[in-house]
């Protein structure tokens, strides 16, 4: 068992009460301001910019510590044009044979189908996989704790941090999605869990009229 060293810690930036209201205030109005978008033009967006978005969701808790997320940023057309044929094939199965009327009709006020024109369009694509299992030092499997979790918590940072920097993503998963494990050779301990689609909203674009839910309904306070 090895020891556990321990620093000292201060909050960054410690605010008054007024000021920390004033702040998520305007954290919450933001956040709602976004929305999935599935129309992106093709403007560029800098590597860098990614980059950081990235080191961003880097910063999410995981499960002891392990960061089980793994990301792949691509901006390679031939890259791009091979996930699209992938996504679509496996897309074209869920809407005609695998989905159920259920589903569909959950999805309908979406106006989603199995064309994704946006794979291609976008600048970036961020892939994002979580590791099932690690290896320690003697290549021994190492078991990972609440991955799935952990990563979820990076993707909410990732989203986050690209729409603070004025860029509209889209959670696209298409189902399965091992295709992504062979086009951008993945190793087999890890799992594709979302493909991050990033850029500039295209010039007509336009979003479901879909509302959200007052938080009085999702959340409730025992003082
Ligand atoms: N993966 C499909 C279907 C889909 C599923 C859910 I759950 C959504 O919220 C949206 C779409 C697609 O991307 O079209």
């Amino acid at each position: 068992m090895s020891e556990s060293k321990q620093i000292p810690y201060r909050h960054p930036r410690p605010l008054d009460d007024a000021d920390a209201l004033a702040k998520v205030r305007e954290f919450a109005d933001f956040q709602h301001k976004r929305r999935t978008v599935r129309y992106f033009s093709d403007a560029p967006v800098p590597q860098e910019i990614i980059a950081h978005a990235i080191a961003a969701a880097g910063s999410a808790p995981s499960g002891a510590n392990q960061q089980p997320w793994r990301f792949v940023a691509l901006s390679n057309p031939t890259l791009k044009h091979a996930i699209r044929i992938a996504a679509e094939a496996e897309e074209r199965e869920f809407y005609t044979h695998r989905a159920p009327e259920e589903w569909l009709d959950a999805l309908a006020p979406l106006g989603t189908d199995a064309d994704k024109p946006f794979l291609e369009t976008a600048p970036w694509l961020i892939a994002v996989f979580y590791e099932r299992y690690g290896f320690d030092d003697t290549g021994k499997k190492q078991k990972r704790y609440y991955p799935h979790e952990s990563t979820g918590i990076a993707c909410g940072f990732l989203i986050s941090a690209l729409h603070q920097a004025g860029l509209c993503t889209l959670t696209h998963t298409p189902s399965p999605m091992g295709f992504l494990n062979e086009l951008l050779g993945r190793p087999k301990n890890e799992m594709p869990y979302l493909l991050l689609v990033v850029g500039h909203e295209a010039e007509n674009c336009h979003v479901p009229e879909i509302s959200r839910l007052e938080a009085t309904s999702f959340a409730e306070f025992k003082t």
